[in-house]
């Protein structure tokens, strides 16, 4: 039985402050639209793909900040998504602030990623657990970066799902830049790996590595594909955004390494590719065969907790 997935990378261009939900979901509509058209089983979307990049500003009203959060998913803003998707027949995945109350009555709010089946059902939720950026505001800074004030730190693990006929994982954004991230879901046996980015190209606190952020997105994505033999697709929300440039590279990547699909712009476009799911046992039989070559028994210091951790 092959075990090929059509995967479109659902790049999206900038949404503006004042962009209603339903705008954006009718931009995904569309590309969800043009991704099956083109045979798509698959689409992924951006981080935080419903509203604007809202930690670039500090808030202190509550009622405000929450204005960009989702209570219920789908909602009656996104459950046209879902409609069009099981219409569609392709699955998908999506980047969105998330608010609930917990079993103990505590608000909380999470930086979230779902995977949804064709049929509409949510398959894995995974929360942002590597949050950037800081808490209060720093006025020297030609932008905010406030994940750190706006999140909690995720609460789910790494979470791996038989999906679509694989393993998926699913990260989101700074995860990528992060080794570990990588490891934990490829130790449960993750074959894909489906992550959403907003990336500023000015970086405030090294603007010296302003010009290398195209680089450095695609160097970790490639060393956690190919170092873990698993298939990662990463996806740009890019553009101008309120004044704020963020970087594109929307792109698919073989457990190789290799990118063998990316997007040229800066707007909402698509990078499909044909990904054989059996291609990981490429790398993980071989170079990467965990249990053969794996000395964990030397690793405790990842896990320790150090004055430098
Ligand atoms: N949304 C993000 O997590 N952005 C970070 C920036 C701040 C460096 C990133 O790692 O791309």
């Amino acid at each position: 039985m092959t075990r090929t997935l059509v995967i479109a990378a659902a790049q999206m261009g900038p949404i503006a402050r004042d962009e209603p939900r339903s705008s954006a979901v009718a931009r995904m509509i569309a590309l969800m639209g043009e991704a099956a058209a083109r045979g798509a089983h698959l689409v992924v979307f951006p981080e935080l793909a419903l509203t604007t990049f809202f930690p670039r500003w500090f808030m202190d009203n509550q009622a405000e900040i929450d204005a960009y959060f989702e209570t219920h998913m789908p909602s009656e803003a996104t459950q046209p998504l879902f409609d069009a998707a099981r219409r569609l027949g392709v699955g998908f995945s999506f980047g969105y602030a998330e608010k609930l109350m917990d079993a103990e009555g505590r608000t909380r709010r999470f930086n979230t990623s779902i995977l949804v089946g064709p049929d509409g059902a949510v398959l894995s939720k995974y929360r942002k657990i590597h949050l950037p950026g800081h808490w209060d505001e720093e006025p020297w800074r030609a932008f905010q970066h406030l994940e750190k004030r706006y999140f909690e730190r995720g609460d789910l693990g790494f979470p791996v799902a038989d999906a679509l006929g694989g393993r998926v994982g699913l990260c989101i954004c700074n995860d990528r830049r992060w080794p570990e991230t990588f490891r934990m879901l490829a130790l449960q046996r993750a074959e894909l790996v489906l992550l959403g980015y907003n990336t500023p190209q000015h970086y405030p606190p090294a603007p010296e590595h302003d010009h290398l952020q195209d680089f450095h997105n695609h160097l970790v994505m490639q060393a956690g594909a190919y170092q873990n033999g698993t298939w990662v697709v990463g996806v740009a929300k890019a553009g101008r955004e309120e004044g704020c440039d963020l970087i594109g590279g929307s792109c698919i990547i073989a457990p190789t390494g290799e990118i063998v699909a990316q997007c040229a712009g800066l707007g909402d476009e698509l990078a499909i590719a044909e990904c054989d799911l059996d291609r990981c046992r490429e790398i993980q039989d071989n170079i990467f065969n965990f249990p053969a070559h794996r000395q964990p028994g030397e690793y405790g210091l990842l896990t320790e907790i150090t004055p430098d951790s």
